[in-house]
């Protein structure tokens, strides 16, 4: 396992391929061909129509009949076609047709009779063209995106469930990402975060106490609902439901969001399968903790903390969910002055690492690299950095090469930050969220 602190592994990430968007939408744009096909033929159609409305032709206008084309889905585009129906059994288009629905908490229609499933239920459709009008009713349905079996960036969540899951509060419910997608009883968010982290892992707990469990209630308001996915126990063994709910007990309390353990995971779309681990065995789970977000309308992972160096920006993407969040790179706004950047700069990732020992050392994170130091010190040893974070949230791990599971981590919102740790090591001091500011770093060793 390694670390979400990948944020810090800059160089490396800006390699990683960016996924491309391809827009696979489902039975949406097949329909806008058929209806542009429908279309063109219908201004010809519409035209003979007329011609038989106007008096001119053999044929009477017998009445008007209205389908939908496509399937009817939460989510999902559809087409209502309405043709009118001659005397002598023939067909032709409609010109100037308008569409209605009877229940817009259902299905929405606009006046080109494109068809928008919002909820579960039933609905019925009225078609209108002078005199003429016709009804059809139909039931909406929810189906869940097709997802591969893998969490992946930009591709549906796995249809992943958990029974018995927890709330803050203690209380209980069976939650899947499926009933998420499709339930009304979900209509109050828009997103979800998830965040999927170890027992034994400190920046973990740092980053629930300090960062995720703070914004809880603000995320709320944005549309995000919080999921704490406890992948392992204090052993680093598979962690369920009722060790997730009394760990996020011990450390944030009732704090607001669903507890479940990945031991209890399942997978709840098409049938009901146990699958422990999951999510910790999943490709994209390099370190803990691994925060993704999930757009609820396609249910896509839009965003996840291994393709960036800095923790994710939840505010700002749960308030855009449609934006392209697959490259993070903070606005740094510069809290530099001159002469407050080190002069060992770069020192941006472990091969350009300055070698420290015992002493005082001041810098600067002045831009979107971290600095990185090589503490060669064979003994313990306490690493202070000294700011203020009224002026930049600094914070510091120590990471190994090779390994993104930071080895010690200090990741506060408080002034200052402290590291104790033993032998020669890797210190890796950042900003959060591409946060500024200078520092002094006092490094001492155990006597
Ligand atoms: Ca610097
Ligand atoms: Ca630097
Ligand atoms: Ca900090």
């Amino acid at each position: 396992m390694s670390d979400g602190i990948k944020r810090l592994r800059v160089m490396a990430l800006a390699l990683l391929a960016v996924a491309a968007f391809g827009c696979q939408e489902d039975s949406g744009s097949s329909n806008d061909t058929d209806m542009a096909q429908a279309g063109g033929a219908g201004g010809g159609a519409g035209g003979a129509g007329g011609g038989a409305g106007g008096g001119g032709g053999e044929r009477a206008v017998q009445g008007l009949e209205v389908r939908v084309e496509g399937e009817l889905l939460r989510y999902r585009e559809a087409r209502l076609v309405a043709e009118l129906v001659y005397s002598d059994g023939t067909r032709g288009a409609a010109e100037g047709v308008t569409f209605s629905s009877s229940d817009a908490n259902v299905a929405t229609v606009d006046a080109a009779g494109a068809v928008m499933g919002v909820h579960k239920g039933e609905v019925t459709f009225t078609a209108t063209l002078g005199d003429q009008s016709a009804t059809l009713t139909e039931t909406v349905g929810c189906r869940y995106p097709n997802f591969p079996n893998a969490v992946r960036f930009n591709n549906a969540m796995p249809a992943l469930g958990w029974k018995g899951a927890y709330w803050g509060d203690g209380s209980q419910l069976d939650f899947s990402f499926e009933s998420f997608y499709c339930d009304a009883e979900w209509d109050e968010f828009d997103s979800a975060i998830v965040m999927i982290k170890a027992a034994w892992c400190a920046p973990c707990t740092q980053y629930a106490q300090t960062r995720l469990n703070p914004a809880s209630q603000s995320l709320r308001e944005d549309g995000a609902l919080i999921i704490y996915v406890e992948a392992q126990d204090l052993n680093g063994l598979p962690a369920d439901n009722d060790y997730a709910n009394q760990h996020m007990r011990r450390i944030i309390g009732d704090g607001w969001g669903i507890r479940v353990g990945d031991a209890s995971t399942m997978a709840t779309v098409p049938s009901e399968v146990e699958l422990p681990g999951y999510l910790q065995d999943t490709d994209l789970v390099v370190a803990f903790p691994t925060l993704l977000v999930l757009r609820k309308r396609d249910m896509k992972v839009i965003a996840e903390s291994a393709r960036t160096q800095f923790s994710l920006p939840l505010e700002a993407i749960v308030n855009d969910l449609e934006a392209d969040w697959s490259e993070i790179v903070p606005m740094v706004r510069n809290n530099c002055g001159e002469g407050d950047e080190e002069a060992s700069e770069p020192n941006n990732d472990f091969d350009q690492a300055t070698e420290v020992g015992p002493g005082e050392y001041t810098g600067g994170i002045c831009d979107a690299e971290p600095d990185v130091y090589f503490v060669n010190i064979e003994g313990a040893w306490t690493a202070d950095i000294l700011f203020s974070h009224a002026t930049g949230d600094i914070d510091v791990v120590v990471l190994e090469p090779g390994n993104n599971q930071p080895l010690a981590s200090s990741l506060t919102a408080d002034d200052n930050e402290q590291i104790q740790f033993s032998g020669p090591a890797y210190l890796n001091i950042f900003g959060y969220n591409g946060a500024s500011a200078p520092y002094t770093l006092n490094i001492t060793a155990a006597e």
